[in-house]
């Protein structure tokens, strides 16, 4: 069963400088934003990331050209994103000389965001992600959900990718898939009350 009460949604990163007209802007990043709040319905539990860096952080100089630094405009969430139900955001990239893709911890693990023990201290035992970007920061939290022993959905609909090179998106869903990922159409869960109902009448 996807959504139970062991079950809670993760919002990665709905931030104003992934969509477009962002520094780093995701290709119809906003488009995902009214199923997004459609999804958060169906779960008790809701928590979301923020990518939320230092000015200078180390990721600026070589890989991304600045983005989501704290307390500017560019990390705040889109207008559009409900946090009405939002229970605790958790903050990555915010030592200065590591990135943080995953929501989880940063990439090497050195540090952990806070986000799985909350998570585990409420007896969430499934979650289901969805964001951006599906090739960097949904794919990372992914994999990291599956390691920490979440049963773990990834909303393919409810994610775009930032497409570095063209096609990454799709591997990452790959990727994640191959990691004992699964990944699902929102209509999956956005359906399954109504039909569920139509079951058992
Ligand atoms: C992200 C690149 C750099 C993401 C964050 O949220 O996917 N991507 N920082
Ligand atoms: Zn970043």
């Amino acid at each position: 069963m996807i959504v139970n009460n062991h079950s809670a949604f993760i919002i990665i990163d709905i931030q104003n400088d992934f969509c477009p007209g962002g520094s780093l802007a995701v290709k119809e990043g906003d488009r995902i934003v009214p199923v997004v709040n459609e999804l958060q319905k169906r779960f008790a539990l809701v928590v979301a990331t923020k990518d939320w860096h230092p000015a200078g952080h180390s990721s600026f100089a070589s890989l991304w050209p600045p983005h989501c630094v704290q307390e500017t405009e560019g990390a705040e969430f889109v207008a559009g994103l409900d946090t009405s139900r939002v229970a605790r955001v958790f903050l990555k990239g915010t030592d200065m000389d590591i990135d943080s893709y995953s929501g989880f911890f940063d990439n090497e693990h050195r540090r952990a965001t806070g986000l799985g023990g909350y998570l585990k201290e409420r007896g969430v035992t499934d979650v289901a992600i969805a964001g951006l970007a599906t090739d960097y920061c949904v794919k990372y939290s992914a994999l990291d959900a599956v390691m920490l022993g979440f049963k773990t959905t990834v909303v393919a609909d409810a994610c775009r990718g930032v497409e570095v090179r063209e096609g990454d998106t799709a591997r990452a869903l790959e990727e994640m898939a191959a990691a004992g990922v699964r990944i699902i159409e929102s209509r999956r869960l956005l359906d399954a009350r109504a039909s569920g109902s139509r079951q058992r009448a």
